[in-house]
């Protein structure tokens, strides 16, 4: 449409202002489906202080962990570095951050030859403090500050499942594996085994959660014999993760069953998460960021390895300290990894555990049938229909943060060439656009994964896919072949640029400047048996906005019905027909893998 034709239109039917922009003064009273979330690794970030790169330790990497050469050790990357590229953050119109965890790590564990570092965070051994590669709580209480100053929020990432791998067992120690060990095969009220000794005299099992009952647990050695390394015995902070029978103790998860939320996640220390000291416990340690650092939420790991009860007591106590502390929309967000397109499966963990909300797998998979796989667009039909299965319904759908990749499971341009292997450098750039034009207009909190703006790729999941966004000293990682860019993981990579950065910073001007598109009700309008045509409504009370997809390589005309009081269509994005063909038709062309995003006037 044409400025003048817009123009007129608006005069002819004036439209309901949308609200302003949030501001930095008034961050605290922003919803969770308000933000624009921005998912980073610190030590893959930017390295603001060299210094601290051996996290104060003494040796060689398998001492420190820092080992730039390999994947799996630190590279470097540090709450100083975040600080200073607040303002590329802010550029692209993030306003949360959500980092993974920041607290001390066990710098290195795995077993003789198979060593890796904690550079990820999620090893920890002191939940009070910053981990010394990272910097100390002080350079943490700059960072959140100074965030807060420009109105950004801080998420943290948290863990209640686990610890680092201290505990260690007689049995499976030379191996290093450790085979889960059952209830059924392994009683607590014997010693290694339905015919040992008796032991635990009394003791009721750990579903009957109370003090009385734990307190005849006094003996941890009831599937497998405790093995601990006496210089680790008092390793962890607070003092009382020190206590063995605070956790399962039956070896590792197979990731089914029983196992599921009391078996060692890859050797991990599984905690008794039943038991009320641990959960008196967790919500102490958590409830201490909150009180001293005032952050605005948390997304919790591994939440669907804990028993749900656990939840329905943590989170609330989370909610009503961060309210005390005066932030009223404090997000919290579980992590239940899930490869399949199952919204039931996701939502399950908000009715039954009661989590606020959940990382949004669904969408992440509906986006790679897609535009990674090409298959028809009436997923996102089913999609729709399935948020009414979460607690809340479509109200806790609208705070799921969506993404389209991340730090185990991969980065969404890797599944679009791995899908797409004929497929030019331009088609897979404009499939991976239309994926975030997809994440910023759909209901749920867009999260981008940090380097997708630089048009990062990787290798696959897990240490394959987190590339430093300084440069990068990794042979596997300086062979990629970046998206939309010339440039290569050897630089730094803070391009502002970059064409997703830039097509970032605009769908979050986009969406922040829109009240429907942020908390705005979502109706399907269009989809079909193949790829091509979605189109979506997004309505609030002051303004309805039109979302048009095609995830076809071929350009498509298309009549879709809206309501038919709608008389124009302004463009916030892409080419936008100006008025309908009939009452309730607008006909919309798009070349492929084009978008419309258009704001109804009435
Ligand atoms: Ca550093
Ligand atoms: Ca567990
Ligand atoms: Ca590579």
């Amino acid at each position: 449409m044409t400025l003048a034709l817009f123009l007129s239109l608006a005069a002819a039917q004036p439209m309901a202002t949308a609200p302003a922009a949030p501001t930095a003064a008034d961050f605290r009273a922003r919803l969770p489906e308000d933000e624009v979330i921005y998912f980073l690794l610190p030590d893959r970030f930017d390295n603001g202080d060299t210094r601290n790169d051996r996290g104060g330790l003494k040796g060689g990497p398998l001492e420190t962990g820092f080992d730039p050469t390999r994947k799996g050790f630190y590279h470097g990357g540090d709450l100083k570095g975040l600080v200073r590229r607040l303002d590329y953050l802010q550029g692209m119109g993030v306003t949360a951050i959500w980092f993974a965890p920041i607290f001390k790590n066990k710098p290195v564990q795995g077993g003789k030859g198979q060593e890796s570092a904690g550079y990820h965070g999620y090893w920890v051994t002191d939940f009070t403090r910053v981990d010394p590669h990272f910097g100390e709580n002080g350079d943490f209480k700059t960072f959140v500050d100074a965030a807060h100053a420009r109105g950004m929020k801080v998420y943290m990432d948290i863990i209640t499942n686990h610890t680092a791998d201290v505990i260690k067992f007689a049995e499976c120690e030379a191996a290093n594996a450790c085979p889960y060990r059952s209830i059924a095969d392994y009683p607590y009220q014997r010693r290694g085994g339905v015919g040992g000794k008796a032991i635990n005299p009394g003791f009721l099992g750990e579903t009957v959660r109370t003090a009385e009952n734990f307190a005849r647990l006094t003996d941890p050695n009831y599937a497998y014999t405790l093995n601990t390394d006496a210089r680790e015995r008092n390793v962890k902070v607070p003092a009382w993760l020190n206590d063995p029978l605070l956790y399962h103790n039956r070896g590792d998860s197979t990731f089914t069953g029983e196992s599921s939320t009391q078996g060692d996640f890859v050797g991990l220390d599984d905690l008794m998460t039943e038991n009320p000291r641990v959960v008196q416990g967790m919500i102490e340690v958590y409830g201490s960021w909150i009180d001293r650092f005032g952050i605005d939420g948390f997304r919790i790991d591994t939440a669907r390895h804990v028993n749900p009860e656990f939840w329905q007591q943590f989170a609330p106590a989370m909610l009503a300290r961060a309210k005390a502390r005066g932030i009223p929309n404090f997000h919290i967000f579980g992590e239940v990894a899930n490869d399949d397109f199952s919204p039931g499966f996701l939502a399950k963990h908000t009715v039954e555990d009661k989590l606020p909300a959940v990382l949004d797998f669904a969408f992440k998979q509906a986006a790679l049938r897609s535009l990674a796989s090409g298959q028809p667009t009436e997923i996102w039909r089913e999609f729709l229909n399935q948020d009414v299965l979460y607690a809340g319904g479509k109200a806790t759908a609208r705070q799921l943060p969506t993404f389209l990749g991340n730090h185990d499971q991969g980065r969404f341009a890797y599944y679009v060439r791995e899908g797409n292997k004929n497929a030019s450098p331009e088609e897979l750039l404009e499939r991976v656009k239309l994926g975030h034009v997809l994440m910023f207009t759909w209901r749920g909190v867009p999260t981008v994964y940090y380097g997708d703006e630089q048009g990062f790729v990787g290798d696959g999941g897990d240490q394959d896919s987190r590339e430093t966004m300084f440069p990068s000293k990794t042979a596997v990682y300086l062979d990629n072949k970046l998206l939309g860019t010339t440039r290569t993981n050897a630089v730094a990579n803070f391009e502002t640029g970059h064409p997703l950065y830039r097509l970032i910073a605009e769908l979050a001007k986009i969406r922040t400047g829109s009240e429907a598109l942020r908390r705005g009700d979502s109706r399907l309008l269009a989809a079909e048996d193949k790829a091509g045509l979605l189109a979506f409504s997004r309505s609030a009370p002051s303004e309805e906005v039109i979302v048009a997809v095609n995830t076809s390589a071929q350009p498509i005309t298309r009549n879709v019905a809206i309501a038919a009081d709608i008389s124009g269509l302004a463009s916030l994005s892409g080419p936008c027909p100006a008025a309908p063909v009939a009452p309730g038709t607008v006909r919309i062309t798009l070349p492929a893998f084009g978008h419309v995003i258009c704001r109804a006037a009435r």
